[in-house]
């Protein structure tokens, strides 16, 4: 194997299998949390017919949680993959670039993998940023990314097995290096701890609120916006007008259809719930609310116990105007067409007069300016 002569030769510690093997784990790490939190967002967004009715409400905060995790993970990830592909780069270069068809598939398949990974990281993050410059779906493209990364990341595991097997261990055996020799490794892996410390501590605070004072690298504050709670997609943004809310009407549709002005909605039984709003861009903010249950409504409209409901708002332009409910989530009691936000009437950018909150529930599904409920067969 020779490497082209305009590429440095790397000989210390920093650039060793060890090195190698010790960042490629904490990589691996990040991506795995990454990849798991992930499904776990799309399974909640688009529920496969075998998890009908079997989503999990509980615990309320779960996809806060997750998807906090998600960001996290996959910030901390873009230090720790640059510092690997930097530990290993002018490998990838090597002369003569294919000498069998299993090498040419093992290079092919870390070719993909690089690709995949920086675009995928980069896509989320500019996501976060709430920055869609793509003209394809970005869920669809950074669904798809993540498995393409797990086939590929697979093949280089399967690969490396043998290499990653003898560096894995703290001190592999018969390798006591000596000190002065592993100052190198560790100031390398000093200087990526603080990159991965300094990146997590300064965007952490969309979702972690004690640290909410340090963000930095994060679009929205979560402590900013009207009535405490941050805001997306304003009222003005999605086309709502005047005349729509003067003759705002729920029309509920099922066996008993009926319809309620917003003054007999408010004489209905309120309930008051504390549920997280918990966008998958990154942030997430906990908040009171107030209104009817669903379940109560569904009732009323004579749907059975545990319907599935389809949610539709005023909104005009751009996406989430129409939402599905599974019936783990329209059975549960803190699921609410909520009315109030942290103590008073919700704001036009909340939502006015009604949206949904429910427990573990993405964000992107809690639709707001819901004008029709629809009872789904
Ligand atoms: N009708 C409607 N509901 C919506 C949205 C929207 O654009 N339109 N945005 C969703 C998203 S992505 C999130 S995270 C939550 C909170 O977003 P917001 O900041 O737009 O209120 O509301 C959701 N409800
Ligand atoms: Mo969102």
């Amino acid at each position: 194997m020779r490497i082209p002569t305009f590429l440095p030769r790397f000989r210390g510690r920093s650039h060793d299998p060890r090195t190698v093997t010790v960042v490629g784990r904490l990589l691996g790490l990040a991506l795995l949390v990454c990849f798991l939190t992930g499904v776990l967002s799309h399974v909640l967004q688009e529920p496969p017919t075998w998890a009908a009715g079997r989503l999990p409400t509980r615990p309320v905060s779960g996809y806060r949680v997750t998807q906090g995790l998600h960001a996290i993970s996959g910030i901390a990830a873009v230090p720790l993959l640059l510092v690997k592909l930097w530990t290993v780069y002018p490998r990838l270069f090597s002369w003569p670039p294919v000498r069998s068809v299993a090498h040419a598939l093992e290079r092919g398949s870390l070719a993909v993998l690089v690709a995949a990974t920086l675009l995928e990281l980069f896509m989320g993050l500019l996501n976060t940023a709430q920055w869609y410059l793509w003209p394809f779906s970005f869920r669809q493209v950074h669904w798809s990314l993540a498995w393409v990364i797990t086939g590929a990341l697979l093949v280089h595991l399967a690969v490396k097995a043998p290499l990653i097997a003898a560096h894995w261990r703290r001190t592999p055996p018969g390798t006591a290096e000596p000190a002065a020799d592993g100052v190198e490794r560790r100031s390398l892996l000093l200087g990526l701890a603080a990159a991965v410390g300094a990146v997590t501590v300064v965007s952490a605070g969309q979702s972690v609120t004690p640290l909410e004072g340090l963000l930095l690298l994060a679009p929205r504050d979560p402590g900013t916006g009207p009535q405490g709670l941050p805001v997306n997609r304003t009222a003005a943004a999605a086309g709502i007008t005047a005349d729509d809310l003067r003759e705002w009407r729920l029309r509920v549709a099922g066996p008993e259809p009926y319809e309620l002005t917003l003054a007999e909605l408010r004489a209905m039984p309120q309930h008051r719930v504390e549920l997280p709003i918990a966008c998958v861009e990154g942030w997430s903010k906990s908040a009171h609310w107030e209104g009817v249950r669903v379940k109560d409504l569904l009732a009323r409209a004579g749907a059975r116990d545990g319907a599935a409901l389809r949610i539709v708002s005023l909104q005009r332009h751009g996406g989430y105007g129409v939402s599905e409910m599974d019936r783990a989530y329209t059975r549960d009691g803190l699921t609410l067409l909520a009315l109030r936000l942290n103590g008073a009437v919700l704001s036009p950018d909340h939502g006015y007069p009604a949206r949904i909150i429910a427990p573990n529930r993405p964000g992107v599904l809690q639709t707001k300016w819901v004008t029709r409920l629809e009872v789904m067969a």
